[in-house]
């Protein structure tokens, strides 16, 4: 269908959208005779009534799903084409990261480390994106997406051991837990200023643009918080004016720290932003791992095949505090976190999907469990016993050569040990 404006013809597909044009910007007559403004900074036509648009002028962007409540296909055509192992390398890396979660917060309860964040109810949405990504994409993570670095390969005492900043830590201790990053994995280290990562992958994505014969794109995650720094428009405007290779995965889950999305933003939640500043724009349900599956792939074929970026929104809910420092109790009602919990659990969900292939049962669900259990707790108790870095690593790397003035801080940190080391946990860390 195509409706005439002036000298324009809008193409449009559906009788629905010529109706919401027409009723969003003027009434059908003024719209016929209108004549087109052709400004630099806009092209449209030109009307005679003064209309403001609302958040209401816009359906909101519709969640699209695979699975049901109750982890049963909806519609048969949208089941993505995953082979039997894959599907059970997702749930299996679901579970390592709910138990991994479990121990760790309760470690960090009993003092064993400093700090510690929980990913449940988003699991859905790390395995169904990292299965449908290349081991060659480069991630860009925010720090609630764990299940995507356990996916890529990174092992349980790894993780482990940057949270206990031993010297088996990539990061010789220096950062605070949480901040992973696996150079082999293609996983750019995390840092905490939040939104960073968004230009940040942005850029990385205009520069594998530019590598002839380019066969990799980026995908960087963010929370609904992060999307509320102004990084995140600076990311969403670059990526489509550079036409960047990137996947902007905005996780939803309702709040940032104690503010809820409602007092964050209005209009159509973080998806909204999408479109209108040029990016190809989904929603999905994020507790869905089939959903956020089908979303990925077809986002990074785009990404490949058009340099076009894409905004991927993927609704799920925090089900655990923010962190180790949040009490959640205080801002929002116990019930709330329990209906997300049970009913739109992702595991479970998952479960019994493969349950009803006939791919996975009670018993194997049980060792799975006390495996998952088992392996975090062996590691922990291991990352324990490693020594730390050398205190002097705290003060290298950051220059190439060592300024005067650190070399002073240096000496004065050894001249300070030599006459007061007995006061400090010195056998914890490895000899210079
Ligand atoms: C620039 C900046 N401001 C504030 C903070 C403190 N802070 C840490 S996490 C967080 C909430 C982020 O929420 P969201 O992006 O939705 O992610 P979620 O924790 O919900 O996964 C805030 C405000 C920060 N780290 N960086």
């Amino acid at each position: 269908m195509a409706l005439k404006c002036g000298v324009r013809v809008f193409k449009l597909n559906t009788i629905r959208q010529a109706v919401r044009l027409l009723s969003t910007h003027s009434s059908p007559e003024a719209v016929q005779n209108a004549k087109v403004g052709d400004f630099p900074g806009a092209r449209a036509p030109y009307v005679t009534e003064l209309k403001f648009l609302s958040e209401a002028s816009y359906d909101p962007i519709p969640i699209y799903r695979v699975l049901d409540h109750n982890g049963q296909v909806i519609d048969g055509r949208e089941e993505p084409n995953i082979d039997k192992e894959t599907l059970l390398n997702m749930y299996k890396t679901m579970v390592q990261l709910s138990q991994m979660d479990k121990i760790m917060y309760e470690s960090q309860r009993q003092g064993r480390i400093s700090f510690y964040m929980t990913n449940y109810g988003e699991e859905g949405i790390h395995v169904g994106s990292a299965a449908a990504l290349s081991p060659s994409d480069l991630v860009f993570a925010q720090y609630r997406e764990v299940g995507v670095l356990l996916y890529r390969g990174m092992t349980v005492t790894e993780i482990v051991n940057q949270c206990y900043g031993n010297c088996e830590d990539p990061g010789r201790g220096r950062q605070m837990p949480v901040h992973y990053g696996s150079k082999q994995h293609n996983i750019v280290t995390l840092s905490s200023p939040l939104a960073t990562q968004m230009p940040q992958a942005v850029g990385a994505a205009y520069a594998l643009k530019r590598v002839p014969n380019n066969d990799r794109c980026v995908i960087c995650y963010f929370g609904d918080g992060a999307a509320s720094e102004g990084d995140a428009h600076a990311a969403f405007n670059f990526a489509a004016t550079l036409d960047c290779p990137v996947i902007m995965l905005c996780r939803n889950n309702g709040y940032a720290i104690s503010t809820p999305t409602r007092e964050q933003y209005r209009g159509d939640g973080v998806g909204a932003r999408g479109a209108p500043l040029g990016l190809r724009t989904a929603r999905v349900d994020g507790t869905d791992p089939l959903a956020v599956y089908r979303a990925v792939a077809a986002a990074r074929g785009r990404a490949l095949a058009h340099n076009q970026p894409v905004l991927i929104e993927a609704m799920a809910y925090r089900v655990g505090h923010h962190s180790t420092s949040d009490d959640s109790t205080a801002y929002r009602p116990a019930e709330e976190i329990h209906k997300w919990n049970s009913e739109e659990s992702p595991i479970r969900k998952f479960r019994q999907y493969l349950e009803q292939k006939g791919y996975w049962d009670v018993e194997s669900d049980e060792a799975l469990f006390k495996e998952a259990r088992n392996r975090v707790v062996k590691t922990m108790q291991e990352a324990e016993k490693k020594k730390l870095p050398p205190w002097k690593e705290m003060l290298e790397d950051v220059y190439y050569e060592m300024p005067p003035r650190i070399q002073k801080q240096v000496k004065q940190m050894e001249d300070h040990l030599k006459n007061y080391g007995e006061h400090y946990p010195l056998d914890k860390y490895q000899p210079e």
